[in-house]
Formats: C-alpha cells, structure tokens, sequence
C-alpha cells in the first residue's frame, strides 16, 4: 500500500493530513517536492490537489486505468483516476448521484482534469461493447473538441482558457454504463468576438476556419486565409500560438461534427457560413454621411455584401438594420438613423448576438445527440456531474464578464466551505464527537456583496439600468459607492481618493482569491444586453435555414416585443445558485487545481504564487479539520449491511433497531479495529482511512463463503 506518513521514496506525503507540522510552508513545500518528482497530485483526505505539470507525463494510460478501477482511494497513489473512480463506484454500488467539482484559477488543470475523468469514466465502462452505449460514449469524448473550438480562447493566462462554465452530467444505466447525458453552459464571454485584449485571440473556431478551410469553403465565404486582414481576429495581435495547430483543430472538429448525427450536413455549412459572416462583420466600417441627418455610410462594401451573402439577407437589409433604427415612440413606429458610434455598437451587438446564439445552438445539437431515450430501463438511472468552469482572473483591464466569473468561483468556493469545512464541523457537534473547532475565512460575505437583492452589485446595476434617462456607467459607479462605503470587501478611488492605483471609473472587489480592480465603462450595455428589433427581425427573415432558427423572437411585432427583458446579470445569478442547487443535491468529489508559475513552464514551482492559492483555496484549513477529524462515517445501518458478513455474530443475522450500533461495535472488535473508531449518535467515525481499506479486504475475502451459503440456502428451499 501506498499510503503513508512516513517517506520512504522521498516523494513527500501522500496525504496532507500526515505531515508532521501543519503549516502552510511544510504544505507548500510537500507539494514542492512532489511537483519536482513528477507526482503532481497530493490528497487532503478525500480531496485532491492537482498542480499543473505544464508537461506530458504518461500517467493517463491503459495501464494506469487498470490499476485504479475499482480500488479504493487509498490503495493506490494519488491520481485523478482515483477521484473519478470514487465518483463511479459510490454511484454504483450504493446508488448516490455524484459530482466532481474542479476549481482553480486560470490556467491551473481545471479542463485538462474534466477531460481526463470523462476519458477514465470511458475507459472503465462498457466491457460488453453494447453498440448504444458506444455510441454515446463517442459523442461524450468527441463533442469536446467542438465546445473547445467555440467556447476556448487564447488569454493572457491560458491559451485554451474556457469562456464559458460547462457542466457536464453523465447518466448511468443499472450496470453503470453510460446512456447518456446532458451540458449546460454559462454565459459565455461573448464581447471576445467584438474586442480582444493585447495578446489574445477571438475564440479558436475563428481561427481554425481561416487556416483549415480548404480554398473552395473560403472562396465560397470569400475569407482570405489570413487573420491578420480581419479587425475581428487580429486586435489582439497574436493570431498564431505556438501551443495550437489551428488547422489540424479544424480537421478534428469537422471530423467530430460528421460523427454525431444530429449535425445535420446543410446546418454545418450554414455554421461554418456564420462564423464566416462574423469574421466579415468586423470589417466593415461606418462613416459620417455628408447630410446634415446624421446618417452614415457604410466604407467598405465588400464586407457588407460578404457579410450579408454569408448570412443569406440582401446587403440593402443588413446596410439598413445597421445603420439604422425603427422604434415605437407616441404610437407611432418611427424611423431612427444611427450616428457612427451607434452604428458600431449595433454591429458588435449582432456580432456578440449571433456568436452566443450559434454556441448554444451547437451546445443543442449535442445535447441532443447525448439525450436519453425514454425508456425505463434508464429511467432510474444514476449521474455523475462534472464541473469545469472558467477559473479566477484578473487582466489588465477587468470588466463585466470578469465579475460574473469570479462571482461564479467564489460561489464555488462558497459551497466548499459550506460542504467540506463547516458542515463537517457541524455534524461532529450533532453527532455528539469531541471536537476542537477550526477557525476558516467564510466568503460568504463576498457573495453577499454581488448577489443580495437591493445592496447588492447585480441588483444595484439591474436598478440603474431599469431607469430611464441619462444614466451612466458612471452614475452607476456613484450608487455603488453610495450604498456600499464602508463594506469591507467594496471600495473605489472616490471612496479612497489616495489611492491612484484606481482610476474614477474603477471600483474594487476585495475576492478571495485577491483584489480585483473593475473598470465600469460597459457595465451597463453589457447587462442590458440588448439586441435591436431590426436586427432579429433582419435575421429570422434570413433565407439561411440556421440563421433563421437562431432568431425566432424576430417574428414578434414592435407592439409585441418585451420592453425589459431580463437583464444578464439577473439570469445569471440565477443560473449560478440553481447550479450550486444542483451541486448540493449530490455526494461531492473535490479537485482542486493549483498553478506553479505564469509562465506555462514545467520546471518552474514559484513558492509565492503557490503559496498565494494555497492560503485562499483555504487547504490549510482543509488539512486541519480533516486532520483532526475523521477519514470516513457510515450510518450505522449502512455499516451493518455492508460488513456484517466479515464477523461471526452478526452474519446472517445481525441485531436490528438500537442494537445496530451493538452489532457495528462487535463488528469493529471482531476485526481488531474498534480502538480507531468512535460512535456517534446515528453514525460510526473511523479515524484513519485504512482501517475502511482493511474492512473492505476483510469484506472481499468473506464473499465466496457468502455466495456458498446463498447457493446452500436456494437448495434447501427446493
Ligand atoms: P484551466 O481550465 O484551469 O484554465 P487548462 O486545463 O486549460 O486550465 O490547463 C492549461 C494548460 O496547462 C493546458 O493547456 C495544458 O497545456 C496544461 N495542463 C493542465 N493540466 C495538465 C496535465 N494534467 N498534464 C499536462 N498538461 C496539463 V481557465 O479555462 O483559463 O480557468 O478559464
Ligand atoms: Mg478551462
């Protein structure tokens, strides 16, 4: 076995827990070490640590998979497949839905790991070979590179940085194969297809499709095969990445396309022919007319007609849609022409529009391909979630998108005091066990601050954008300050006029995982989100089969149109506390993901940084309450059930009602471990894991004796 405090191999420690000093140095440096012999995950009990190799380790292959399935955690050394395997087996064997939950910030393993379990989970089912399941199995692993191509970007942390939250459940049949499942994303970070930072990129798909297309599908586009020509693809000045093939992508993705069948052939031409009309979209440019209306020109005409081609609306429309505007005012529909900037705006909110539109559409088709089929067989079926969201990040300039990122970590991290650390503490109380109490920083107070209704963030901005007038992001900034002065977590430069590192459009947020300065020009178009008539109206009465679908709300007449849809702060705050809803409901598996340096590098460990998510992460305080609490708990009629076999008095018939918890203790002294267990009021605690490893080979070696004595009793009965 090999679990262990002591260090013979000079790994480190497999475990947390067993370091002789808890502190956060000998924690950093346990991990250090293990970083630097290529062993790069750590436990913390049932946790794992996860610290990016930033390098090919070959611990991902058959060989390995056959030496975690169907072992306990604790037989072999840490390792995801372990995670995965836990995940799998509770599912199994004691019918409880599961979830792994992945955390870290940008760039640490989070997608990495997620794809890694979904290929252990493939791995390890469906020895029968069973054509449906296969099936199912084929499009779970290959719709990946899709969602990859149309929701990753290159950013300054990571060049395949998610931009979107997935979470993924798998259902299993009786026999744990999987039928099917099911992804649900979260706001994508769609102002990527409109403005890119210095040093990034648009997301892949864009790139993939100039430099893999074959000249026919471009010519028929009328793309060059060369992003440096497009303002959509080239702001960021870094259109090549020396980590991607976007070509070799290319192919992949159209291969993966081909093979899930619900990607009908017309609708992936249709696809590819609106990211084509994006990548036009952002060429075209608006000028002052040469009337006194206001009105503007459209400069380069080219883009315009490729842009409408590829959409299938005449250049007349699109040209219209844009530069213009119809609006109900009095009663009356009147006609509004567009200056520049208005014009601008209007195309990237249709950029931004079709682009999230198409991603969901795609994420549609997938869903569809992996829905399970109503039969009853799979009605009872049993999931297991997997949760990769985009990770904790500060940029240079930090907007919208980012708040609702951080927000949506730190509810993660949320649910990870609430589960592992205080509910934990919690149950020691209600049980009745002696405990000390460890003392931990409880974010809740930062979710708080974004999402309670009235002085909240999201709430303060639904406010200031429902008013009508000339409200400002600015404005918004002055209610912020007003409603929030004093909060510890809040301030601003004209709350904290010394401190210049801010500017006077800029609040703070102490997160976490640290402080992150907003900027607040955007805020409020962002959460308003909103789409002009024209434009859907332009897009259903698209000749494009696609395009028409992806709008059905251009149908609707101006009289019928909702005035104030929901704001996108509004939904997704909702979509994050039904998420954390869902996450709850299940037995939780914890991957925490932790990155050694910025520099994508695999030799560098930068104690700072490591140091710096190791406090936040709050692992130090995860080792103390494990550390001094206990590995595992087992109602004891669970416990009866399952070991009752391995001890002469209580098999076949062990005591029932109050009794269990006799029958549990002559269990526990009959295998010579009761000294390391301690009895609750409904449940039995078991001080260190292996004592669980020797009852479950204790369990093993019972079985046969069991199946004769079954095989005896059928006998008797005939
Ligand atoms: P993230 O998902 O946590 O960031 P990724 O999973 O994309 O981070 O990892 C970033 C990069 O680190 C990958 O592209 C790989 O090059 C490398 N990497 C991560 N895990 C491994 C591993 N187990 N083995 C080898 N290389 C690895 V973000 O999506 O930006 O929050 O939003
Ligand atoms: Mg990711």
């Amino acid at each position: 076995m090999s679990y262990g405090g002591h260090d013979p191999k000079g790994y480190g420690v497999e475990d947390l827990v067993l370091l002789s000093t808890i502190d956060l140095k000998s924690v950093v440096q346990n991990l250090q070490l293990r970083f630097q012999k290529g062993r790069i995950y750590t436990y913390i009990g049932e946790v794992l640590v996860a610290v990016n190799p930033y390098r090919q380790l070959g611990i991902y292959e058959k060989n390995t998979v056959d030496q975690y399935k169907g072992r306990e955690i604790y037989e072999r050394a840490p390792h995801v497949f372990a995670i995965a395997d836990a995940a799998y087996r509770s599912m199994k064997r004691f019918g409880r839905d599961s979830c792994i939950v992945i955390s870290g910030e940008s760039g640490a393993g989070k997608t990495e790991t997620s794809k890694i379990i979904m290929k252990y989970l493939a791995a390890i089912t469906n020895v029968r070979q069973q054509g449906e399941i296969e099936r199912v199995k084929n499009v779970l692993l290959r719709s990946n590179c899709i969602l990859e191509a149309f929701g990753c970007a290159k950013t300054n942390r990571n060049d395949n940085s998610s931009r979107f939250g997935k979470y993924m459940h798998i259902n299993f049949d009786y026999d744990g194969d999987p039928v099917g499942g099911n992804i649900s994303n979260y706001l994508l970070e769609k102002s990527r297809v409109v403005r890119q930072q210095e040093g990034e990129r648009n997301f892949h798909v864009f790139y993939q499709l100039v430099n893999g297309g074959d000249d026919n599908l471009l010519r028929q586009f009328g793309v060059a095969k060369d992003a440096k020509q497009y303002y959509f693809l080239n702001q960021g000045k870094s259109q090549k990445v020396a980590s991607i093939n976007d070509s070799r992508d290319f192919a992949e993705v159209q291969t993966a396309l081909r093979s899930i069948h619900t990607f009908a052939k017309e609708d992936v031409e249709s696809m590819w022919s609106v990211i084509a009309a994006l990548i036009h979209l952002g060429n075209i440019r608006f000028i002052d007319g040469d009337n006194s209306s206001g009105s503007v020109h459209i400069s380069e005409k080219a883009a315009l007609q490729n842009a409408a081609r590829c959409l299938n609306v005449t250049p007349d429309e699109l040209s219209k849609s844009l530069s213009s505007q119809v609006v109900a005012a009095h009663g009356d529909i009147v006609k509004k022409q567009h200056d520049v900037n208005a014009a601008y705006y209007t195309r990237d909110a249709l950029a931004k529009a079709l682009y999230e539109r198409l991603f969901s559409w795609v994420v549609s088709k997938i869903n569809e391909a992996i829905s399970v089929k109503d039969n009853s067989r799979y009605s009872k079926s049993h999931v297991i979630g997997v949760l990769d969201i985009y990770g904790f990040e500060i940029f240079g300039t930090n907007s919208f998108e980012q708040l609702c990122i951080n927000y949506c970590n730190e509810k993660l991290q949320q649910l990870f005091i609430e589960l592992v650390l205080k509910q934990e503490q919690e149950e020691y109380e209600r049980e009745g066990i002696k405990w000390v109490k460890i003392d931990y920083f409880n974010n809740k107070i930062i979710c708080d601050l974004v999402e309670v209704p009235r002085t909240g963030i999201l709430s303060i901005l639904d406010e200031a954008c429902a008013q009508i007038g000339n409200v400002t992001d600015k404005v918004f900034l002055g209610e912020l300050d007003k409603k929030l002065k004093g909060h510890q977590h809040y301030t601003s430069r004209n709350l904290k006029q010394s401190d210049k590192s801010m500017g006077f459009e800029e609040f703070r947020i102490t997160h976490y995982a640290g402080d992150v300065t907003y900027s607040v020009m955007g805020f409020m178009d962002k959460n308003k989100d909103t789409l002009f008539q024209d434009l859907k109206r332009l897009l259903y009465h698209s000749k494009n089969r696609l395009v028409k679908s992806l709008f059905p709300d251009g149908s609707k007449s101006m009289a019928e149109v909702n005035r104030r849809p929901p704001t996108a702060g509004f939904l997704f705050k909702n979509s994050m506390s039904e998420l954390v809803k869902q996450l709850a409901q299940k037995e939780p598996h914890y991957i925490r993901c932790i990155k050694p340096n910025e520099e994508k590098n695999s030799s560098i460990f930068d104690l700072e940084r490591v140091e710096h998510q190791v406090r936040y992460l709050g692992l130090l305080e995860n080792v103390r309450v494990r550390r001094a609490g206990f590995a595992h708990r087992m109602p004891y009629d669970r416990f009866v059930n399952r070991y009752k076999l391995i001890c002469q008095a209580t098999w076949p018939n062990p005591r029932r009602g109050q009794q269990l918890r006799d029958s549990c203790m002559q269990i526990l002294e009959s295998a010579g471990m009761a000294q390391d267990c301690v009895q609750g009021r409904t449940k039995i605690f078991i001080r260190s894991p292996q004592t669980v490893f020797r009852l479950e080979e204790l369990r093993t070696e019972h079985l046969p004796q069991v199946v004769t004595f079954l095989q005896k009793m059928v006998r008797g009965v005939q």
